[in-house]
């Protein structure tokens, strides 16, 4: 049924497309070759390219003049839409304003003002935000505070870290190497030392068509005692957790997970970072994830959404205590944390954050996830029955949709669907044989229609095969 009408609608939708706001190109009269592609299959996609050349609201323009809806907010960044006009114009006013302002020894305002945004927008004393520009060195940024502040507390032992298998959490070694996904360590050997790993949460046996968080898990964390009897907790700075995982195909934490992860830190004083670059400003129909969950984290990695995907920008917030530590145990007048980064705060991502900030809150954004996602969890749920699906999973405004993997060809079947959404007008993300949807916030319910709608006919389309 909602394949049915979502094909409908979406004819109508390419034929009523807007045009295009920028030229059209044909990626032939480029010359492809001299750009190593982030994290994407090079030779294929040169083979066969797929430009974005403009965006507006919830739709991409694609080089040959379609209009594409983003069922992914980007790369789960663009929360509250692309081009919205008062973050384009708080980034352009700002550009000739104050393009650039050291970052080291000098301050521009905008940069507090996040700062004192974040503050007030996060749970509990999280108050003091250091900037990046990127998730992977959000995360980067947190491991070395979380070090940095044990040994301002005396106990510079404290340096294993723990992260958990399938988390993922940026492309740098230090993320790397607490990240758990395979293929993103496999040809990077020198990994930091002192790393331990929880086991990932998702079990399809247990957990598979969960509707919201699943009833089935909340043990896993007790792994965590293990480690530390393992270790020791005297030798254990802080597990790093997403708390719902998105790249690895959205794993949602099973109901009391969380809440007993942070009982464990908190008996044998080991710090809990929650790496929210995903799950941050909005996506669960709440703040933030930690918001949703009712559980305070010691130190949070923000990005993405931060900037609403505008300009680059990261950041880590810490508790009240973590700061004041760090900061009280160097000496007067010198430097209490040797770490940052040229375009830490830069004037262009502090002007993309406020102006997000501001629509965020004007439009009621995240309230706004949290009324759809209802919508959103009862038509995700409609693919169940579709072939060769193994799982549907949601919470908030993210899904996942696990496929069976074709037998030695895994990853094969789910590209195959998003190549198929991508010519029928929708962008879906895929990873292995997982879908993830993560639309913009400002998402109708027409369109949800239209997003699960086409996913569900191309599924159904490849049949059996
Ligand atoms: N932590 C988490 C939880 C992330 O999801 C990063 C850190 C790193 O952020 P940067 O800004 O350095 O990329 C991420 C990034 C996907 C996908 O679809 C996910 C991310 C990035 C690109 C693609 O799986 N997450």
């Amino acid at each position: 049924m909602v394949a049915e009408s979502a094909r409908t609608r979406q004819n109508t939708v390419l034929s009523n497309s807007l045009p295009a706001t920028a030229p059209l190109m044909n990626p032939r009269d480029h010359d492809l070759d001299a750009y190593w592609m982030p994290f994407t299959a090079n030779r294929q996609f040169k083979a066969a390219p797929r430009m974005l050349v403009a965006a507006k609201d919830m739709h991409f323009t694609t080089h040959d003049g379609r209009q594409v809806l983003d069922g992914i907010a980007g790369l789960w960044c663009v929360n509250a839409g692309h081009a919205r006009p008062k973050i384009v114009e708080a980034i352009r006013a700002q550009a000739g304003a104050l393009d650039y302002s050291p970052a080291f020894q000098m301050g521009h305002p905008l940069a507090f003002e996040v700062a004192a945004r974040l503050k007030r927008m996060l749970p509990g004393d999280l108050d003091y935000s250091f900037f990046t520009n990127s998730g992977s060195e959000a995360v980067d940024t947190a491991l070395k505070i979380a070090l940095a502040y044990h040994r301002a507390r005396g106990e510079g032992q404290r340096r294993w870290l723990i992260g958990r298998e399938r988390g993922y959490h940026g492309a740098n070694f230090g993320g790397m190497s607490v990240g758990g996904i395979p293929a993103n360590r496999k040809a990077f050997g020198n990994l930091l030392a002192w790393v331990d790993h929880l086991p990932q949460t998702h079990d399809l046996e247990h957990n598979s068509f969960s509707r919201g968080q699943p009833a089935w898990g909340a043990h896993l964390a007790d792994a965590l005692e293990n480690i530390v009897a393992f270790h020791d907790a005297s030798n254990i700075a802080a597990v790093i957790v997403e708390p719902l995982a998105g790249s690895a195909g959205v794993l949602v934490p099973p109901k009391g997970y969380l809440e007993r992860l942070r009982q464990i830190c908190d008996k044998h004083g080991i710090l809990l970072i929650f790496d929210e670059v995903i799950t941050g400003f909005g996506r669960l129909g709440a703040s933030f994830g930690c918001e949703r969950f009712g559980i305070v984290p010691d130190i949070i990695c923000l990005a993405k959404g931060l900037t609403n995907g505008a300009v680059p920008m990261g950041a880590v917030t810490v508790r009240k205590g973590i700061y004041e530590q760090t900061i009280k145990a160097a000496p007067e007048n010198t430097i209490e944390l040797f770490h940052g980064y040229t375009y830490s705060g830069h004037p262009l991502a502090a002007a993309a954050a406020l102006a997000s900030l501001d629509v965020f809150e004007e439009e009621r954004l995240f309230e706004r996830a949290a009324e759809l996602s209802p919508y959103f969890e009862h038509a995700v749920h409609g693919l169940r029955e579709l072939p060769h699906v193994i799982d549907v999973r949601n919470l908030g405004m993210v899904a996942g949709i696990e496929l069976e993997a074709r037998p030695g060809r895994p990853g094969t079947r789910a590209f195959e669907v998003f190549q198929r959404c991508y010519e029928k007008g929708v962008l879906i993300r895929t990873t292995g044989d997982i879908i993830a949807l993560s639309p913009p916030l400002i998402i109708s319910k027409g369109q949800i229609d239209e997003l699960v709608g086409t996913l569900g006919g191309v599924l159904r389309e490849m049949g059996r095969a």
